[in-house]
């Protein structure tokens, strides 16, 4: 990156964390022979959560999107932590992200941090989550080839209606679940998205129509991915028009502040720069 500071809107995805518990590990579903959550439902865990709620972190740029989440996507190789928010809250990001939030004055004391667990992305596969203003009250954590541990927090929600790269993700895991070790029932019923921001050149579902304009085959299609991104994010951001929620037929100039002024006002999501 250059000199410039990017400013996230960081948006809190709470682990249903009671579901989890009261699911006992024979019952639950497995990625790689492992029970979904294993690592979160460890007693040890527990205990270090104990009168907290339990966060996903992601960084987005679209806040106005945040009515087309359908999953969140983790690196399953990438190592994160569980880091103390404040008394009533843990957070799960990578270090690199909770230590700048610690300096953003984010978790209380200024450079203070308190960890209470570590694990891999593999750890989160499965895992349900509740989101902000999603319009299903349960999605699930879901793996992403590209996201990187040196942008935002790590973690990525996805919104397929307005996202090329979250689009091609879902359809990619859709066609080799088996390889990617996630069930279809995480995925399919949150296909095809829903549209949330109607496009004057790519109608109401501008990553769908983008992808398949550029032929867009996988995850690997790097380069035109980048393109179909451009597009796509110029698209919504200059011409796009919001479609549901409190702020429908707003243009999404204008519904940006006011989605992310009332996510931060509900204590669902916060500023993060880096
Ligand atoms: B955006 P920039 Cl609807 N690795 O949020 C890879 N990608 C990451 C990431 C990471 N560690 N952290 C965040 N991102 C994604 C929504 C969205 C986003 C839409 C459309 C476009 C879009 C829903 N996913 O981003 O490199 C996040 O996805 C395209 C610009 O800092 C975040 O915003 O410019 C965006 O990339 C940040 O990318």
């Amino acid at each position: 990156e250059g000199v410039g500071v990017q400013e996230y809107t960081g948006v809190k995805l709470q682990v249903l964390l009671d579901e989890l518990i009261n699911t006992p590990l024979e019952s639950r579903d497995k990625v790689k022979d492992v029970p979904v959550g294993q690592y979160l439902t460890s007693p040890d865990v527990l205990a270090a959560l104990k009168g907290k709620k339990l966060f996903m972190v992601a960084a987005t740029l679209r806040p106005e999107t945040m009515y087309g989440q359908t999953n969140c996507y983790v690196g399953v190789d990438l190592n994160y932590g569980i880091y103390q928010a404040s008394a009533t809250e843990a957070w799960i990001c990578t270090e690199r992200s909770a230590k700048n939030m610690s300096f953003q004055g984010l978790f209380g004391t200024r450079g203070e941090l308190n960890k209470l667990g570590s694990l891999k992305g593999i750890d989160l596969i499965g895992v349900p989550l509740k989101a902000p203003l999603a319009q299903y009250p349960r999605i699930y954590t879901l793996p992403m080839e590209g996201v990187l541990a040196t942008k935002g927090t790590g973690v990525v929600t996805s919104v397929p209606s307005d996202s090329p790269d979250d689009f091609i993700t879902m359809q990619d895991l859709i066609k080799k679940s088996a390889y990617y070790n996630v069930q279809l029932k995480w995925v399919e019923p949150f296909m095809p998205p829903k549209p949330i921001i109607q496009t004057p050149n790519y109608g109401n579902l501008a990553a769908v129509a983008v992808v398949e304009q550029l032929k867009i085959q996988s995850q690997k299609d790097k380069d035109k991915l980048a393109q179909a991104k451009e597009l796509v994010y110029k698209e919504g951001f200059y011409s796009g028009v919001i479609l549901v929620g409190q702020f429908k037929g707003k243009p999404v100039q204008e519904a940006k502040p006011l989605i992310k002024d009332y996510l931060i006002n509900e204590g669902l999501a916060f500023t993060y720069c880096e």
